[in-house]
């Protein structure tokens, strides 16, 4: 399937919440017919998510149907993906730093403005599920390294290998020319960040990542910053970035994107402003890397944009569940 063309993704029927919504396209400057994400006549619950992750979204919608809240129906939908062994660049068979160890970040915000995080987390591998411990259990907002391990474990947590037979394999070539260089979009699904707003307009968000494959050890990048990666404000909307982490981490990304919100700009205006300030850097050497951003306002109207073709949005709203192919700033790509 083209990622270029909307692509629609399993639709479940039977879990109702009723309305209506619409999905436009429109023509970019050059007169070419993008796909731009509108919902003019938003409805709510509604989850978002970066990339192509129809089994996340449609966990997530699942959790929300039962009444549970917006919370749950994040870290559930990231934890389908962190279980996913097909998935290089979440949780298990999350592709390895240049040393062959599997480390993640991860956060979660609430709409209270409560926040965990942790990073560098080895061995387990449901970091959303410690993040929201951190949140919820611990005096702390962000726990690193060893003692979110140690923390993870005195919850229940169970350690496990997170470097599969495939991860190894393909590290071990890697290793051959140890050339390190960010891969622009892993197919189809990489860095998981959801959004989601409950029947009641509450807020959460969740972002979860093993970070950019064959990375420095001890790098850690803007998947567990909350204001980078991830920020959720309840009264306005959220965000939540996927891509170069350290591009996100400089602009303070998904935080400028929910203060745009909050001066007046529509999510997909947002997004582009906040692509914009990375692209429009001195010296900015944006063809090289992708970042990509989603975001969600109080209405439940969504945007993504990226710097390069190919990012993705899953939604799953009105009973459908689908993903839409991003609008992008490198129209000659
Ligand atoms: C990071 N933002 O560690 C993550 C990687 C990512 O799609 O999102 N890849 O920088």
């Amino acid at each position: 399937m083209k990622r270029r063309n909307f692509i629609k993704n399993t639709a479940v029927a039977g879990i109702g919440f009723a309305v209506a919504s619409a999905v436009v396209s429109c023509a970019d400057k050059s007169g070419k017919e993008q796909p731009v994400i509108n919902t003019p006549k938003a409805s709510l619950p509604l989850v978002i998510a970066t990339w192509n992750v129809p089994n996340a979204t449609n966990k997530a919608w699942e959790v929300l149907s039962t009444k549970k809240s917006a919370l749950d129906a994040v870290e559930q939908g990231c934890m389908v993906e962190e279980a996913d062994l097909n998935n290089s660049s979440v949780g298990k068979a999350g592709l390895p730093d240049r040393d062959g160890n599997v480390t993640l970040d991860a956060c979660i915000m609430n709409a209270e403005g409560d926040c965990g995080s942790v990073v560098y987390l080895q061995n387990i591998t449901h970091a959303i599920s410690v993040a929201r411990k951190v949140m919820e259990e611990t005096p702390h907002v962000m726990l690193a390294g060893k003692g979110a391990e140690q923390f993870a474990v005195s919850k229940g947590f169970v350690p496990e290998d997170l470097l599969t037979e495939s991860s190894r394999e393909q590290w071990e070539a890697w290793k051959i020319k140890s050339e390190y260089k960010p891969i622009i979009n892993i197919e189809n699904h990489d860095t998981i960040g959801m959004l989601a707003i409950d029947e009641n307009g509450t807020i959460s968000g969740a972002c979860t990542t093993s970070g950019l494959a064959y990375k420095m050890g001890g790098r850690v990048g803007d998947s567990p910053i909350i204001g980078a990666g991830l920020f959720v404000d309840n009264e306005i909307g959220a965000a939540v970035a996927t891509g170069l982490g350290e591009e996100v981490v400089k602009t303070v990304g998904s935080f400028l994107v929910v203060e745009l919100m909050r001066q007046g700009k529509s999510p997909q205006e947002a997004c582009e402003e906040a692509i914009q300030r990375i692209v429009k850097k001195p010296n900015s050497n944006y063809k090289n890397f992708q970042v990509g951003y989603i975001a969600v306002n109080k209405k439940g109207e969504t945007g993504s944009y990226a710097i390069h073709k190919d990012f993705s949005m899953t939604k799953y709203q009105n009973d459908k569940n689908e993903n839409f192919t991003s609008d992008y700033f490198i129209k000659e790509s």
